[in-house]
């Protein structure tokens, strides 16, 4: 059983988002401290309409908002009282995780917060054990007064914020110590935690950008991916995934029962970039198209190793991530008819025969020479922009022996 929620919006905004470059601009461009900290006075997110986020989301079959609190460059998007590089000190000046915790309550979504353990603006966050640090001049190594600075604001999100599916730590510290997420749980029992925080693993694995191999997840398992390939924050000149790749992406990991967080990065003002939302708005469509294919278990059944199944009592899923290149398939070794065979992206019935297929590889070993269910005339052209699925509709096992 994978984790409760399956599909989930992953967002990255902060002042970052200014630039249109990238969540960790600053460090790609070693922007001094000082320097950095003066984009707070030109955030002012005027167009934000949380609501809208909740609606996106919830239109593509998404079930929770992952949002992040604090990034790497340590600028808060709620009002905290542990550092004065908070939301409330901008031209905006209101609690962005407010509204939008509101607003997924109103909207029936779950929250999920991501918090980032590097923290490039607070003067004891350097951690020499770990990675993507920054620190300037004059930061005091300090862990003991980082754990307690972190427990502090943790204690802000999890008290002021309502309840909180998951915590989503980032960048491991590299140091056990247990009682972060004690500290975690002892606010909110009920709350999953990643595996990306204090030497623990946490809950439930995260994937980033990559779909693991083998059948399915042994633990929770939430992969993350976002809309492009350069970024998770806004950036101006994005190179979006194509609809048929993250489809494809998806369905592999929701195959195998792992949760997805698909990312967006909001612009300046508030609005998610149009080729992004519309992306959210093409997947999701495919999402809310295919889904029950998810609820069916993982089974290695074809011989077709590109081809994936999912079965739920005696109906069987054929995924096809990878794409067709005809327009038809033969599914060894399954030589039993079905009662139907459907594609599931638009529910229309697909033609089958139970047959040896002229180009069977087998043709001239007698021994292997097999009937199996072949399907034909599948609009693959139709469908080459997003994973196509078939619903077999079986009477009893697929395959006689
Ligand atoms: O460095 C970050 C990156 O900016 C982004 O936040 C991703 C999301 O999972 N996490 C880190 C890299 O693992």
């Amino acid at each position: 059983m994978g984790m409760p929620l399956k599909f989930g919006m992953f967002v990255h905004w902060g002042i970052y988002s200014l630039t249109g470059y990238h969540e960790q601009v600053r460090w790609r461009f070693f922007t001094p401290r000082s320097e950095y900290r003066k984009l707070m006075n030109s955030f002012n997110p005027t167009a934000f309409d949380p609501d809208e986020w909740v609606a996106l989301a919830k239109n593509a079959g998404m079930e929770y908002i992952c949002f992040t609190t604090k990034h790497h460059d340590g600028f808060c998007m709620f009002d905290t009282k542990y550092t004065d590089f908070n939301i409330m000190n901008t031209p905006y000046g209101r609690d962005i995780l407010k509204e939008l915790s509101d607003a997924c309550r109103r909207g029936g979504l779950k929250l999920s917060l991501y918090y980032s353990n590097p923290d490039w603006d607070y003067k004891y966050g350097y951690n020499s054990k770990s990675s993507h640090q920054m620190p300037e001049p004059g930061d005091i190594e300090d862990i003991e007064r980082l754990k307690e600075f972190q427990k502090n604001q943790i204690r802000e999100l999890l008290t002021n914020y309502g309840d909180i599916y998951t915590f989503f730590w980032d960048i491991p510290t590299r140091i056990a110590a247990p009682s972060m997420n004690e500290f975690i749980r002892s606010l909110q029992p009920r709350i999953l935690i990643n595996d990306r925080g204090w030497g623990d693993r946490g809950d439930f694995s995260t994937p980033e950008r990559s779909v693991p191999d083998g059948g399915k997840f042994e633990r929770y398992t939430e992969a993350c991916q976002s809309v492009g390939q350069q970024s998770w924050g806004y950036c101006r000149d994005e190179d979006y995934f194509t609809t048929r790749f993250l489809t494809s992406s998806i369905d592999k990991i929701r195959v195998k029962d792992g949760s997805y967080l698909l990312n967006v990065g909001p612009m300046p003002d508030g609005r998610i970039p149009e080729r992004a939302a519309d992306i959210i708005r093409r997947v999701g469509s495919w999402y809310n198209r295919v889904k029950e294919s998810f609820d069916g278990e993982p089974c290695a059944l074809l011989a077709d190793r590109s081809l994936l199944t999912t079965r739920r009592g005696d109906t069987l899923y054929v995924h096809i991530p990878e794409g067709l290149v005809s327009s038809g398939l033969t599914l060894k070794p399954i030589d039993v008819r079905p009662k139907s065979v459907r594609l599931l992206n638009d529910g229309r019935e697909l033609k089958y025969d139970i047959v040896t297929r002229p180009e069977d590889k087998d043709w001239t070993t007698q021994l292997l020479r097999r009937q199996t269910l072949h399907i034909f005339d599948v609009p693959a052209d139709e469908f080459e922009k997003e994973t196509m699925v078939l619903k077999l509709e079986l009477d009893g096992e697929p395959i006689k022996i």
